[in-house]
């Protein structure tokens, strides 16, 4: 058995990662459409809902919050991560070991790889040490799989996204985490292409909730295990609500009328 499938980070084989590694990635501009967000512990929190299967964090906030929620949530430790002010080629440092995550609690780790960059080639045997040590610890693997780089202009292309969820596979990720490729049918062929890997959806950019839980809706009757998702969650005034809806959609085979209404 894989360690993953004996894991809090899965729900009757389904993931809901709830992503709060935008101060991070992104920068406070993340937090603006709902200042308290920028308060992990609102997040954490937030996290408590039970559609949860798992926080993903830095180390820091891991560090400074998780002891306090250690009972209530299930961690993900997310080991590398870059800011935004970074403007080089797509590259990621690794801010963790996974010893380090075990110690602190995290029940698995999540690694970002940018298929494409010109330091694919150092992501990848960074990927190679964090999955093994992973492994010595039954501590199932998300890989980010984000193709980005000098020769990648559109990251979105669908055939570029099933190369995104192959290369999951091929270098050992219990969960691929790709970009949405913009239609059911490129879905089916990205979850074709992962095998036995789960593939979840990355959430983007803040949405409408009916436009959000089509979305999701389209990715899960596609195949997909599950979502990892931040912004669609922490910037809205009721992240319980569309937790419920996220519930309904992914562990019920809801509607998304049921969703909505939910
Ligand atoms: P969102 O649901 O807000 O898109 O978060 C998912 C995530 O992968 C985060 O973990 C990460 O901080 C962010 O997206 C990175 O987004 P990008 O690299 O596309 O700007």
């Amino acid at each position: 058995m894989r360690p993953i499938d004996d894991s809090p980070l899965t729900r009757d084989g389904k993931v809901l990662i709830l992503a709060y590694d935008h101060g991070l990635e992104h920068g406070p501009v993340d937090f603006e459409a709902v200042p308290e967000s920028a308060d992990p512990e609102h997040v954490f929190e937030v996290a408590t809902h039970p559609a949860v299967t798992s926080l993903a964090v830095q180390k820091g906030v891991a560090e400074a919050y998780y002891p306090d929620y250690a009972e209530d949530v299930t961690l993900l430790a997310k080991l590398n991560g870059t800011s935004n002010l970074w403007m080089g080629e797509p590259d990621s440092a690794v801010n963790w070991s996974v010893e380090y995550a075990d110690e602190i609690g995290a029940d698995s780790i999540g690694f970002t790889l940018y298929g494409g960059s010109n330091h694919e080639i150092e992501m990848a045997e960074e990927f190679r040490d964090a999955h093994e040590a992973a492994r010595e610890r039954d501590m199932p693997v998300v890989m980010w799989s984000y193709p980005r780089g000098q020769g990648l202009k559109n990251d979105k292309k669908p055939g570029t996204i099933a190369y995104a969820a192959r290369q999951a596979l091929e270098l050992g990720a219990d969960v691929a985490k790709v970009k949405y490729p913009g239609s059911p049918e490129a879905m089916e062929e990205v979850v074709e292409m992962a095998g036995r890997t789960k593939v979840i959806m990355s959430g983007g950019s803040k949405t409408s909730d009916r436009e959000f839980l089509e979305t999701v809706k389209a990715a899960m009757d596609a195949g997909a295990s599950g979502l990892a998702v931040g912004r669609n969650v922490f910037q809205r005034e009721n992240p319980e609500a569309i937790l419920d809806g996220l519930e309904e959609i992914i562990f019920e085979e809801s509607s998304v009328e049921t969703a909505l209404a939910a």
